[in-house]
């Protein structure tokens, strides 16, 4: 069971090999039907950050035997489900982290060196008309900030120290094997950042982690940049700094209800808005579909998976991705 079109070269590829259901082709009214009529065949589930699996449709299919996720992140999987009924879970860890790394980099030169701000005044005319560009800010040197030291905030973390940035971190734990700062305490960590990084995973600890407190404590001068999911982010309240000027910018790939972005952001040439695009690019999503095929096909010839997230017991694992 596909829950939404993803991909046309993994879709291509799942036909060839397995029958496939579609799910999105059945109009959101007749899919609970579609499901029902289908269940006793359904033995995997293809899902993604739009769509996953949660309980409703866990239980749903009694044959489920995996969820292969074209995803790393796990937030719209229920992974205690899974445990509960012993169903399979994999993810697509490792091949999205560089571009997701790259996509951070660049929301961050990009709000602060307002590129893309600056590509509208070309467009416009207003070089023309009103002269030189204004002064922006510098990115190199700058205190960097990590939320999730995982996969992606360590490759984050890399490409920033090639910038001579410092960089701090915040996770649950301190990592071992790093000579980035630990900050135990996300407030503080923010007060000491000039560009703070959303890099972990979506979990009931870390939904809003981002809220009024942390805004303000990175301040009018500080820049958010989020390319792990919107909900880590109160956006209300990120909204509201941004009017109020009570923090500096921020780079979005992510939102907490998407498609929709509130308009508000719309006007503001301080942030830089992105359609969830950090795996986006023709490399990655092949090497995520090929994950996602090999494991299924793993599952299939009862041979080691190739990307396991044993439910629960990789938490802290995902925690950080
Ligand atoms: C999406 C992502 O999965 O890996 C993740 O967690 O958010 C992205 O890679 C991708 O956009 C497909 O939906």
């Amino acid at each position: 069971l596909l829950t939404g079109p993803m991909d046309d070269y993994l879709e291509a590829e799942l036909s060839l090999r397995f029958k496939l259901f579609r799910l999105w082709e059945s109009p959101p009214e007749e899919r609970e039907g579609f499901i029902r009529d289908n269940a006793a065949e359904i033995r995997a589930v293809v899902g993604n950050s739009k769509m996953g699996a949660n309980a409703d449709l866990i239980e749903a299919l009694p044959g489920l035997e995996i969820i292969a996720s074209f995803s790393v992140g796990l937030d719209l999987v229920d992974l205690n489900k899974c445990r509960e009924k012993g169903i399979r879970v994999t993810n697509t860890p490792d091949v999205l982290t560089d571009d997701v790394a790259d996509l951070a980099i660049g929301l961050a030169i990009c709000t602060m060196r307002r590129i893309c701000d600056a590509d509208r005044y070309v467009r416009s005319g207003s070089w023309k008309s009103k002269g030189d560009y204004r002064l922006t800010s510098k990115f190199s040197g700058k205190r960097v900030g990590i939320l999730g030291l995982g996969r992606i905030g360590l490759a984050i973390a890399k490409r920033a120290e090639a910038f001579n940035c410092t960089i701090n971190y915040y996770s649950r734990s301190e990592k071992p094997n790093t000579n980035y700062q630990y900050y135990p305490n996300l407030i503080k960590l923010a007060e000491n950042s000039d560009v703070l990084f959303v890099a972990c995973a979506l979990t009931d600890d870390t939904h809003h982690i981002i809220n009024r407190e942390v805004i303000d404590a990175l301040g009018p001068k500080g820049v958010l940049v989020n390319v792990g999911r919107g909900p880590h982010v109160d956006e209300k309240e990120l909204v509201k700094a941004l009017i109020e000027n009570r923090l500096g910018g921020a780079g979005l790939d992510v939102y907490e209800h998407e498609p929709h972005v509130p308009e508000e952001l719309f006007v503001l040439d301080n942030v830089v808005l992105l359609p969830h695009v950090g795996s986006g690019t023709v490399e990655t999503r092949k090497a995520m579909a090929d994950l996602v095929l090999g494991n299924l096909e793993a599952h299939v010839l009862k041979k080691p998976l190739l990307t396991p997230v044993t439910p629960l017991q990789d938490l802290d694992d995902i925690q950080n991705i």
